[in-house]
């Protein structure tokens, strides 16, 4: 099978982070594309840019469509356009937070998230109540560290990270620690070895639960919300977005 893997951010380094983890795990048959799109913020930090790179998302989306994708994966911790991506779709769209929630409720009865910066913790909190796993969750924290010092900074990042989950470990009364960030997909068993925990991670997660829904022919239904959109004109910067029809 074909999974692509969009990185909504601009960072090319973040978006090569995430493909060799996705590489890492994925089964003998299934090929990665990782991508993320020509235009938007370089890091995702906030609610403004959540919805300016959700654009990107769907730009990737429909590439993916002419490209014969058979799943894809939003490599964002907030999962940015993820029903309107499957709404341009028949295949898998599956984004890493909802991931990670499904897979950390399958080892565990109480995770903590532990992401980069506090002011994300509220889009956390949103998807936890819109996914049905808030009750699941004992606490979103926050290692504060901007999303790129993941790249720039990574042992310094990596220290903060780890002490946040130490903290969670010994506060939250959990069992498993769900990872904030994308950028975060290469450091799953360096985390789990140090803080004794089981660690989630939304990348690898969320190719997994692909392969398993193209294995089991399941894709994104086309009866109700998540029908293709209806065709129509599009105006200035959006205009190729017009009249879009299904490629498949
Ligand atoms: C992510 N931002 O996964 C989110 C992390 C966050 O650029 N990639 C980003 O804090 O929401």
């Amino acid at each position: 099978m074909h999974l692509r893997i969009i990185n909504p951010n601009t960072t090319a380094g973040m978006t090569a982070t995430i493909g060799e983890a996705a590489r890492h795990i994925a089964s003998p048959g299934t090929r990665i594309t990782a991508t993320q799109p020509a235009h938007g913020p370089v890091s995702i930090e906030s609610h403004f840019d959540e919805a300016i790179s959700a654009v990107g998302v769907l730009e990737e989306v429909l590439a993916g469509e002419r490209e014969d994708a058979d799943a894809y994966v939003i490599a964002c911790f907030g999962d940015p356009g993820l029903l309107a991506a499957r709404e341009l779709t028949r295949a898998p769209v599956i984004g890493i937070a909802e991931a990670a929630f499904h897979m950390a409720t399958l080892i565990s009865t109480r995770f903590s998230i532990v992401t980069t910066l506090g002011r994300t913790g509220i889009i956390a909190e949103h998807l936890l109540e819109q996914y049905g796993f808030a009750h699941h969750c004992r606490r979103v924290r926050a290692a504060e560290i901007p999303v790129l010092d993941l790249e720039d900074d990574g042992d310094a990042a990596l220290t903060r990270i780890i002490e946040e989950c130490e903290r969670a470990r010994d506060e939250d009364g959990i069992g498993a620690i769900v990872l904030g960030c994308g950028g975060m997909a290469d450091l799953t068993d360096t985390i789990s070895r140090e803080v004794g925990l089981p660690v989630v991670e939304g990348v690898t997660a969320a190719v997994k639960l692909a392969e398993a829904l193209v294995g089991l022919g399941l894709g994104t239904s086309k009866h109700g919300d998540l029908a293709f959109p209806r065709p129509k004109p599009f105006t200035g910067r959006f205009e190729g977005f017009s009249n879009l029809r299904p490629v498949r």
